[in-house]
């Protein structure tokens, strides 16, 4: 099971899935509350906590939760952990590879205000960025922008471009954090305004690579005729335009 506040999680998704086909998925979102980036620790723990409840009664067992949101995995990764036997793996901000990877020493970390301004975040901060300068931003607009690309395929140009340029990235930036599992479906936009001189840097390829860790002495191979279809869940109903082919079944977190 895939989760997050919206569809920044399929971000990862996509990552697992090429990584790990043969698993069967589930992808949660708990759009009633979107964006997380505005609650406080204490709404998203007690999201979380009701996630795994609701997890442990499906009715296909879950072997494993990919929190794929920066901003529950940095506020609840601990909390939630405690409350249940599946395991969980957390997604947050990729600082140590952005500081192993910047030749200036200058990085920057773009998330949402929740994940931006945490003690979580700061610790990673101090334990793999010691020899550089981190610059925190926190955009909760490109989380809106990036539900408008992947719902209506179409992105407001003119408001992304105000957006970032507003977020003002340093010019010795030379490795942005993508904090956010949203941000990288803005990744081709984002490239084109940052330029091939700052790499974007999101931590999509190594957890499917832990997911593909953990899971390795269950998953059986499965023919292509017997893969069974992605569930996408919402807590809340969505305006669907071009996502037709998307079967959204509703489901309720009762906290
Ligand atoms: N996609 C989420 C994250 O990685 O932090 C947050 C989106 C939101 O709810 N603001």
């Amino acid at each position: 099971m895939v989760f997050d506040s919206g569809i920044g999680g399929t971000s990862v998704l996509e990552h697992i899935q090429s990584l790990v086909p043969n698993a069967e998925y589930s992808y949660v979102m708990d759009n009633a509350l979107l964006p997380y980036g505005l609650q406080s620790e204490q709404t998203i723990q007690a999201r979380l906590a009701c996630l795994v409840k609701r997890a442990e009664q499906f009715p296909n067992s879950v072997d494993l939760i990919v929190i794929a949101c920066n901003t529950a995995s940095t506020h609840a990764l601990a909390t939630t952990r405690e409350i249940t036997d599946i395991p969980i793996v957390g997604v947050v901000p990729a600082i140590k590879p952005a500081a192993l990877n910047s030749q200036n020493k200058h990085i920057a970390l773009l998330a949402t205000p929740a994940t931006s301004n945490n003690a979580y975040t700061n610790l990673l901060i101090k334990e793999y960025a010691k020899d550089c300068k981190v610059d925190l931003h926190h955009s909760t607009r490109l989380v809106s922008l990036a539900e408008q690309l992947y719902w209506e395929e179409v992105v407001d140009l003119d408001l992304l471009n105000r957006e970032l340029a507003l977020i003002d990235i340093d010019d010795q930036v030379d490795s942005i954090v993508l904090g956010c599992t949203h941000f990288p479906i803005l990744k081709t936009h984002l490239s084109a305004y940052y330029g091939c001189g700052v790499q974007l840097i999101d931590s999509g390829a190594a957890i499917a690579k832990r997911v593909r860790f953990l899971l390795s002495d269950i998953i059986e191979p499965v023919s292509d005729a017997n893969k069974k279809p992605l569930q996408f869940y919402a807590t809340a109903p969505t305006k669907l335009t071009c996502k037709s082919q998307i079967n959204l079944k509703a489901i309720t977190l009762n906290c």
